[in-house]
């Protein structure tokens, strides 16, 4: 080879080398990706000798959480700082390193509640938010960072980084269906400790459908003594339910994590369970769906299910219940020939089935709004004419893209969770065999990811600002061990968050699969069962 061209072969591999190295240093890898995060080709070191600065006396809690979160993780003990250390360490400790500890600073900055600044080099990381959301936004991204780094022995040297971070959406929601199958307190807060991680921020808990009854309601005690028996696979098996001393555990334990816990209350349909227990409140149903319903027709069905919102108003702070409201189809035709519903038909004028549904709804929402509660319901409720500025709309049929123009048309506040892609109970994979498909349709990662506004053309410049989120909603009909359910919820979970928090223009699946690919490990390591890929991870069938 000649020696000039040995020279410039030589030299671009040199540079191709280094360009591919400064690249890899420039990529991120925290998931969901932040809005702008730039290297500061500098390492933190983290130990037992770092402390944590408070700032801002309100952020205790959430330091708190940061020392939670780093020995739970990492093993590593921080500690809070001694009274009156301040900033002036980190000038101090740079010149004499060995004296002086590594500092945590958090801090406040001005702005949005849940944007935050973080910024690591060897002196020391600050974490700036405009409130506690954005705060444990920061935490988790810092913890994110702090586990990759492979810490051992009470140690972690973590590449630094300067991110600047705010969510794209505001409501970044996960549901999981606990009546079909009750998987219980642990499994509940290992999911919370997942979505914090994730920075999604709004747990919705499907708490009552036909299988089962989950939530103990303390003036009705056979809601769950006898409504709780039995699941969607085994009609005997024991009763299973969360006391009320459990649910203001989690909701405590979500609360922390800043994820607001939404029950769910399904009506006027999906209510066997309750029927069981209390008969006397039962509309009836169909040969497919038996006692599916609530006694629209009776007064005292209102009094009954209104004395059971309010207790459960009291137990869940977030001011908002879902109240279902779908699927009422399938058991209403018994409407028809009940008695009651035929006299309320008569006396408020009502049409149909249809105009009894929403005259329920009607009246549920008011129950609520008399409790200072919002009202939130699947895309059904729509045409239910309800209060434009206290209700949610959770638009799920996808095959009715006029459900969420309905919605938008009217003025409500929509949260997207169409079943394509969001329907977590949908497979990942064409050789999955349990689970659900729709013909030859399925939900693998990668639709997941890829869910984006812009391709609904019901979603516009003028109404864009009333969708306030996505969710992934994990149905357990087929889901009957914790081990399917993680199989079945994660990574898929994590491509939600991205899809939920980052910027849509900047998405890249195959960049997100490289970040994916470091955190299978740690899923793992938290007792996740995980697909990798569909020829190492067998699928559990139940
Ligand atoms: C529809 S989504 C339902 C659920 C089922 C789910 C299964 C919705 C409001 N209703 O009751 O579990 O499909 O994918």
């Amino acid at each position: 080879m000649p020696r000039l061209t040995m020279f410039r072969s030589l030299l671009f591999i040199t540079t191709l080398s280094i360009s591919l190295y400064s690249r890899a240093q420039d990529v991120c890898p925290v998931i969901p990706a932040p809005v702008t995060a730039k290297s500061t080709n500098s390492n933190f070191l983290l130990n037992d000798r770092t402390v944590i600065v408070l700032q801002h006396p309100s952020f205790r809690k959430e330091a708190a959480l940061l020392q939670e979160q780093l020995l739970k993780y990492t093993g590593i003990r921080v500690q809070m700082a001694a009274a009156g250390m301040n900033t002036a360490y980190l000038s101090a400790r740079a010149t004499d390193k060995n004296k002086f500890p590594a500092l945590i600073v958090l801090g406040k900055k001005s702005g949005e509640e849940d944007a935050y600044t973080l910024n690591m080099n060897e002196g020391g990381v600050t974490i700036d938010a405009g409130g506690e959301e954005g705060l444990v936004y920061g935490i988790m991204s810092f913890v994110q960072l702090a586990r990759l780094s492979n810490p051992k022995d009470q140690h972690a040297t973590i590449a630094g980084w300067r991110i600047e971070d705010r969510p794209v959406m505001k409501w970044r929601g996960f549901m999981l269906d606990e009546s079909r199958h009750f998987f219980g307190k642990e499994t509940v807060k290992m999911l919370l400790d997942q979505m914090a991680l994730y920075k999604l921020n709004k747990f919705h808990w499907h708490l009552t459908d036909a299988p089962g009854w989950r939530i103990e309601i303390r003036q009705y005690p056979r809601l769950t003594l006898v409504g709780g028996i039995g699941s969607s696979t085994d009609s005997l098996a024991p009763a299973a339910y969360y006391t009320q001393d459990e649910i203001s555990e989690i909701v405590a334990y979500a609360a922390a994590r800043q994820i607001t816990v939404i029950p769910e209350i399904d009506m006027p349909g999906h209510a066997t369970a309750a029927n069981k227990a209390y008969p006397e409140f039962s509309g009836g149903g169909t040969p497919k769906y038996p006692e599916f319903t609530f006694n629209p027709g009776k007064e005292s069905t209102y009094q009954y299910l209104t004395n059971i919102l309010r207790e459960v108003n009291v137990l869940f702070p977030a001011g908002m219940i879902h109240i279902g409201g779908d699927e009422v189809s399938f058991g209403s035709a018994s409407w028809n020939t009940d008695v009651h519903v035929q006299k309320l038909m008569k006396q408020e004028n009502l049409k149909s089935l249809v105009d009894v549904e929403h005259y329920f709804i009607r009246r549920m929402a008011d129950s609520l709004q008399a409790i200072n509660s919002k009202v939130l319901g699947w895309d059904e409720v729509t045409a239910a004419k309800l209060p434009v500025a206290e209700t949610i709309v959770f638009w799920w049929r996808q095959e009715r893209p006029e459900q969420l123009k309905n919605a938008l048309d009217k003025g409500y506040k929509v949260v997207l969770c169409p079943r394509f892609p969001f329907y977590l109970d949908f497979v990942q994979d064409s050789t999955h065999i349990s689970g659900r498909r729709w013909g030859k349709e399925f939900n693998p990662l990668r639709r997941v990811y890829e869910f984006n506004m812009s391709n609904y053309p019901e979603i516009k410049d003028n109404n864009r600002s009333q969708i306030i989120g996505f969710q992934a909603n994990q149905w357990t009909e087929v889901i009957k061990s914790a081990e399917r359910l993680h199989f079945m919820t994660f990574p898929r979970l994590l491509a939600m968050a991205e899809a939920a928090w980052s910027d849509p223009e900047k998405k890249d699946f195959a960049g997100f699969e490289k970040r994916l690919t470091k955190f299978i490990p740690l899923l793992q390591q938290q007792g996740l069962y995980v697909m990798e890929s569909t020829k190492t991870t067998p699928e559990p069938l139940r």
